[in-house]
């Protein structure tokens, strides 16, 4: 350091959060990455097997000790609204660190996650004022009552593509519904989980009751998985992650959720309102930077409007502004890492390979400056002449649409359904049989006619085949995060029968 030079600040380093205090072991330090700068921004300090259980041992003491289970329901909506509160509150600090890491535009992030983070404890605190039981009288002279219970401690595993907000729903709802738990982040994207669940501490949230590790997935996330006292388990990520996580809560029986990947098909028929289905048609494909589970990655058109459809997507795609992601103006950042930037681009390769027409993209894309390293590409689209290609196949991750043509409406819906995903489907058209077919035949957990994705937070929300296990939303996640406990009592005193009286 020169005379007169001010000392560097040091990287922050990502740690793990147990019982309200930050606590870095001895674990491997690996580093967090800007992918739209392509340099270190912050250090992880990975959590091992010993860390994890101080986590897991801290979560069930609070479970135990910390009357939160037992809190009026009051208590609880009254405790969710301030979390709610200072998420809110928080939202653009929150937005910058996840920006940092993870390279979505801090517009989509500032307007949708954290907004989604904040509405997701208040969404909760509303679910729990409904709750109600059951009471089965038939029997004569018995009552039965059905009551739920928290479960205990639950392990909430989260992915890089939008962690604050979609980790917040599952911490919302462990909450909600009076359990502890401890989450992993994706080790990609650790800065603004952290800094969520500080938030929430600094509001008043219990000691003990949301404790954060981080670290890869083979070392912190399997320890958390595999750990005796986890009561349940809740993941959203890779489906082959997601056989192997549901494979270990087999063996120890612990009910899990699991929220896969997708290879949506998006079906715009020559009925449809062509300009409406255009639009999202991009926004379902090119939103988030294109890495997200619900992307509309597989558009199937109708033959008589396909010419002119891909004429103005591709128009379209070309115009998107690719950049800086703290730039208002930009519609696509970076992919989240190198390695999947360069997985993204091999499908388009692969593509061309297998027959498929190269409509745009398929390269890197060089932005000046202090992004020259950045992981950037452009928006791509391929026609493809067949379902059977890997790029129709496999789920891609990132801003790459597939076309495919269709003459016929079997023939639609048998292109939407030849996958082995089955998350949500897109429908578009104006001829309500048409629609009203669609929704019958398509294979998916949600099917969203004439709008682009709008998750309805009250309604289930899982998908079909490969795309996962289990469903969230309000009741489904009622069900999930508690003990179900039937109460059988009489109405009178009962005559029990007499045996052993001699
Ligand atoms: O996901 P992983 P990756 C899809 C998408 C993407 C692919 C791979 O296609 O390209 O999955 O992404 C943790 N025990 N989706 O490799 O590995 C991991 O540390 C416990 C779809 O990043 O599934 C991270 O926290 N945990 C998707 C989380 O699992 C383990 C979102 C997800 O990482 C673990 C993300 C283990 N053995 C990717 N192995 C969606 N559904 O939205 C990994 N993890």
């Amino acid at each position: 350091m020169l005379a007169g030079e001010a000392p560097p600040t040091p990287m922050p380093l990502a740690t793990s959060l147990i019982a309200g205090r930050r606590v870095a072991g001895a674990g491997l330090r690996l580093p967090v990455m800007n992918p739209a700068l392509g340099v270190e921004i912050a250090g992880l300090a990975e959590a091992g097997p010993a860390e994890v259980n101080d986590a897991v041992v801290a979560a069930r003491h609070a479970f135990r000790t910390s009357g939160w289970p037992q809190a009026s329901v009051e208590h609880r909506q009254a405790m969710l609204l301030k979390l709610s509160d200072a998420v809110f509150a928080a939202a653009d600090e929150l937005a910058q660190l996840e920006c940092a890491a993870l390279g979505v535009v801090m517009r989509e992030l500032r307007e949708r996650h954290m907004k989604r983070a904040a509405l997701n404890f208040r969404f909760f605190a509303e679910v729990i004022g409904q709750a109600r039981g059951e009471v089965y009288d038939q029997t004569h002279g018995y009552r039965s009552i059905v009551v739920r219970e928290p479960v205990g401690v639950a392990a909430l595993i989260a992915p890089w593509n939008a962690p604050v907000a979609l980790a917040s729903m599952k911490i919302a709802a462990a909450l909600a519904f009076g359990n502890a738990c401890v989450l992993k982040p994706s080790e990609q994207t650790p800065l603004a989980l952290l800094r969520m669940v500080e938030i929430l501490h600094e509001a008043g949230l219990p000691d003990g009751l949301v404790n954060l590790v981080n670290g890869r997935g083979a070392v912190t996330g399997q320890a958390l998985v595999s750990h005796p006292d986890v009561d349940l388990i809740s993941f959203t990520g890779g489906t082959a992650t997601g056989r192997a996580i549901a494979s270990e809560a087999g063996r120890r029986l612990k009910p899990v959720t699991m929220e896969l990947g997708g290879k949506s098909a998006n079906v715009i028929f020559a009925s449809a309102d062509l300009e409406r289905a255009l639009d999202a048609a991009l926004v379902g494909i090119y939103s988030n930077n294109g890495q997200q589970c619900l992307a509309g990655s597989r558009i199937l058109l109708e033959r008589s409007i396909a010419h002119d459809f891909i004429d103005r997507f591709v128009a379209r795609a070309r115009a998107i502004r690719v950049g800086d992601p703290l730039n208002d103006r930009t519609e696509l950042g970076p992919m989240a890492s190198s390695a999947h930037r360069d997985r993204v681009l091999g499908f388009a390769e692969g593509a061309r390979r297998e027959g498929a027409e190269l409509l745009t993209g398929g390269h890197a894309v060089p932005v000046g400056g202090a992004h020259s390293n950045g992981y950037f590409i452009a928006p791509t689209a391929i026609l493809s002449p067949s379902p059977d290609i890997l790029a129709v196949r496999e789920e891609i991750f990132g801003p790459f649409a597939s076309f495919m043509i269709f003459d016929t409406y079997d023939e639609a819906i048998e292109l939407a359904n030849a996958t082995d995903f089955g998350l949500v489907a897109y429908v578009w058209s104006d001829h309500v049989p048409t629609v009203e077919r669609a929704v019958r035949d398509l294979r998916a957990g949600v099917v969203w006619v004439n709008t682009p994705m709008m998750r309805e937070l009250r309604a289930p929300f899982g998908g079909y085949k490969d795309s996962g296990l289990g469903r969230e939303g309000g009741e489904a996640c009622m069900q999930f995060y508690t003990e179900v406990k039937t109460v059988t009592w009489p109405s009178t005193p009962v005559n029990v029968k007499k045996i052993g009286t001699g």
